[in-house]
């Protein structure tokens, strides 16, 4: 077994940036939501910045919202020690690692099953190793934890993207990214004139993109068809450009298919929420092709879960 130790202090010094020797080295605390991992989601293992020891993996990895990286469990319990903190006038238990002795974060019991314990993680304190480099960096051993059936469903190769468009990009979100069967949210830009739009520029409507969701999703779980049935209840199909207070081409409500099998689904489901008698205008959803979709700004991703009370105009429908 490789041993995994604290360099000496010189070492440490050169080897870390101010803010990973904070964390790791003085106890440090990095600021939420504005770290690498808070929101990172890619098959792998976190390793200790400081001495490269395994300690997490993204199969325990969890969306908890406190805007730092959290898991369920560490690798082996032997590899985190865990050690009563009173500072900041509470009691909480501090996370170390075995190794090189660095302070990681705090485990609180808060968290969701298996285990039910939250351990909150400063990214500073971490490395990340994807699946396909693990290998060549000398973690082998732990590549089997990434075989089916134990893989992440969102690693899965079966997973079915869409992207839709239903008004202020941050009530859609926060309403779907709640939703069983969905594994993975991002707000963006899409259908419109231009790469790489900016909020400031699609918000003037002139660039003629629509604020949008891509939703990566468990079709063994979500079918499209139920998706879209959420989608239809999450906003009014019958506002033309608009969403509520929100005016314009970029509130429109769209469905960006992926696919031709999507088309057909979205047709289906548009006549049936027309047939159903629950709206009494017509139906404006537009039925597009898929065209780029530009990832919004990181302060709009995950939006209402940074401002918990933000601005939001989408609520489901009976
Ligand atoms: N009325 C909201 C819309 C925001 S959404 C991201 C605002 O102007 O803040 O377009």
């Amino acid at each position: 077994m490789k041993k995994y130790v604290k360099p000496s202090a010189e070492e440490i010094r050169k080897r870390l940036t101010p803010e990973q020797f904070a964390v790791t080295q003085q106890d440090a605390t990095e600021p939420p939501f504005r770290n690498d991992f808070w929101d990172h989601k890619q098959p792998g293992i976190y390793v200790d910045i400081v001495s490269g020891e395994p300690l997490f993996s993204s199969l325990d990895k969890f969306d908890s919202g406190c805007g730092w990286p959290s898991f369920t469990k560490p690798l082996k319990s032997d590899q985190v020690i865990e050690k009563t903190d009173r500072k900041l006038w509470q009691v909480r238990t501090e996370v170390r690692s075995a190794g090189a002795d660095s302070h990681l974060g705090h485990v609180f019991d808060d968290g969701p099953a298996p285990t039910g314990m939250r351990y909150c993680i400063n990214s500073a304190a971490l490395r990340f190793v994807p699946l396909h480099k693990m290998a060549d960096e000398g973690y082998e051993g732990l590549t089997s934890l990434f075989k089916e059936p134990d893989m992440e469903p969102a690693m899965k190769p079966a997973m079915e993207v869409a992207v839709l468009a239903g008004g202020c990009f941050w009530g859609v979100e926060e309403i779907l990214r709640g939703i069983k069967g969905v594994v993975a949210t991002r707000v963006g830009y899409t259908g419109g004139n231009g790469d790489s739009p900016g909020y400031e520029q699609v918000k003037t409507g002139t660039t003629g993109h629509a604020e949008a969701v891509e939703i990566t999703f468990d079709p063994a779980v979500l079918s499209f068809e139920d998706l879209l049935g959420y989608f239809f209840r999450l906003h009014d199909p019958t506002m033309l450009n608009r969403q509520m207070n929100d005016i314009g081409t970029q509130y429109r409500s769209a469905i960006f298919c992926q696919f031709d099998a999507q088309r057909e689904v979205a047709e289906r489901v548009k006549a049936a929420v027309a047939a159903s008698g629950k709206w009494a205008k017509p139906i404006v959803t537009a039925i597009v092709p898929k065209v780029p979709f530009w990832p919004a700004e990181d302060y709009h991703q995950k939006y209402l879960v940074k401002n918990p009370g933000g601005y939001n105009c989408h609520f489901l429908r009976d």
